[in-house]
């Protein structure tokens, strides 16, 4: 089957790559089936799915999904969010930017077809659930470069109440697939009024070298503004 052919589907797979023996296993289908759609990993560990379409391939969608929806990994449940504005099928990138929100852009023009062949050069941006929980944690400070393994501080008016800290690779989107989308996790080591003592990743197996978002978030799961870090 070629990528023009692949249908829209519901299936979602997942390869634990912390297993002994990683094997794909499929979990929660979607509740729309779609081809074509952008899977954006998230601050808080949640999967969130724009765009596509629900019928045809790659090259011949026309039936845009508007729905969202978004996946939680503890529960392994899809729910359903806000629609879009704007049909996204073939071409499009959906990236997180670094105040929390998704940014979704693009669709091919000919490469459509009718009636969604023009090119699309409107912008949205969708503010997932968790920027509705409550206050946001701020990030006073942090530093500008940290190297592996490291202990480093970043400083937080919002200290005491951070429950996590994750550093998010920079994503690049399109064809559905996303450049070294990945989510790093970060040990708080100590606390000290308004400053978080967090251990850096322990190597570049875990965390290749470059920039990172760095997120604080709350209990809520609220995350801040990321501050851009570089690891090496
Ligand atoms: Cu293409």
């Amino acid at each position: 089957m070629n990528v023009t052919g692949a249908p829209a589907a519901k299936t979602v797979e997942i390869l634990d790559m912390g297993a002994a023996d990683p094997a794909w296993r499929f979990t929660a289908e979607t509740r729309f089936p779609r081809v074509m759609c952008d899977a954006v990993l998230l601050p808080d560990g949640t999967v969130f799915l724009a765009g596509g379409s629900s019928g045809g391939g790659a090259l011949s969608g026309a039936t845009p999904v508007l729905e969202t929806e978004l996946y939680d990994p503890a529960t392994e449940r899809w729910t359903v969010l806000t629609p879009i504005h704007t049909p996204r099928l073939y071409h499009v990138s959906a990236v997180l930017t670094p105040d929390g929100r998704v940014m979704i852009a693009g669709k091919d023009g000919p490469l459509n077809p009718f009636p969604y062949h023009y090119a699309e050069h409107r912008v949205e941006m969708f503010s997932p659930p968790y920027l509705f929980r409550g206050p946001r944690p701020v990030i006073a400070d942090a530093p500008a470069e940290v190297r592996y393994g490291e202990n480093f501080v970043v400083r937080s008016p919002d200290a005491a109440a951070v429950a996590t800290a994750v550093l998010m690779r920079p994503d690049s989107s399109t064809h559905s697939v996303h450049m070294d989308q990945r989510l790093v996790g970060l040990e708080i080591t100590g606390r000290d009024g308004d400053g978080l003592t967090v251990q850096a990743p322990p190597n570049a197996n875990v965390a290749p070298e470059g920039y990172y978002m760095l997120f604080l978030l709350s209990r809520a799961g609220v995350p801040s503004v990321a501050r851009f870090v570089r690891v090496r």
